[in-house]
């Protein structure tokens, strides 16, 4: 008999100011979905924020959250996450532009890490109401390492215009 594979929960941002988001959504939850060794688990419903961080007037932007629970480790995930990205259209040239998709790695379990590529958790997350809405929509009882629970977090982010627009897809 097999042993019982060790599956992490991973927590995905889901953002997308160009384009048509809710129609990106479905092709990210299907791409996401065919992974290896991965289970989709849950999908917040979307939000619609203000750009922040962001130089210049940008269109505002639908959020979500997306929960996995999978065994590829963080960096094989973090690859397959800009896979998708390009996919969808996605494309970079350094600066904060408005996207088709943004997809990053939040949380992976309840793992710790800096590399080059990969800081775990996000380094911004605990900042931004439009992750921490969407995040305690699908784990309420969730705590970021180093930073605390999201009921604590999202007290300090109140100011910031994150607004609920629509169901999420699928309940799991
Ligand atoms: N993403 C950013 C910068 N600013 N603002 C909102 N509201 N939503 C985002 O997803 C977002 C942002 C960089 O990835
Ligand atoms: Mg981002
Ligand atoms: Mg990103």
């Amino acid at each position: 008999m097999n042993p019982m594979p060790t599956r992490i929960r991973a927590f995905i941002g889901f953002g997308a100011n160009l384009g048509e988001p809710f129609v990106t959504m479905a092709r990210v939850l299907e791409s996401l979905a065919s992974l290896p060794e991965t289970r989709l688990a849950a999908c917040s419903s979307y939000y619609r924020s203000a750009p922040l961080e962001v130089d210049g007037p940008h269109p505002d932007y639908i959020n979500a959250v997306i929960a996995l629970d999978t065994g590829l480790p963080p960096l094989v995930l973090l690859d397959a996450l800009l896979r998708i990205e390009s996919a969808c259209g996605r494309t970079r040239d350094g600066t904060v532009a408005p996207r088709t998709l943004d997809l990053d790695l939040l949380l992976y379990g309840e793992t710790t890490m800096q590399s080059p590529t990969l800081t775990l958790p996000h380094p911004r997350m605990h900042q931004r109401a439009f992750v921490l809405l969407p995040l305690a929509e699908i784990a309420p009882a969730l705590s970021i390492p180093g930073h605390g629970p999201l009921a604590l977090l999202l007290e300090k982010v109140k100011g910031q215009r994150v607004v609920r627009v629509r169901e999420a897809f699928i309940q799991a």
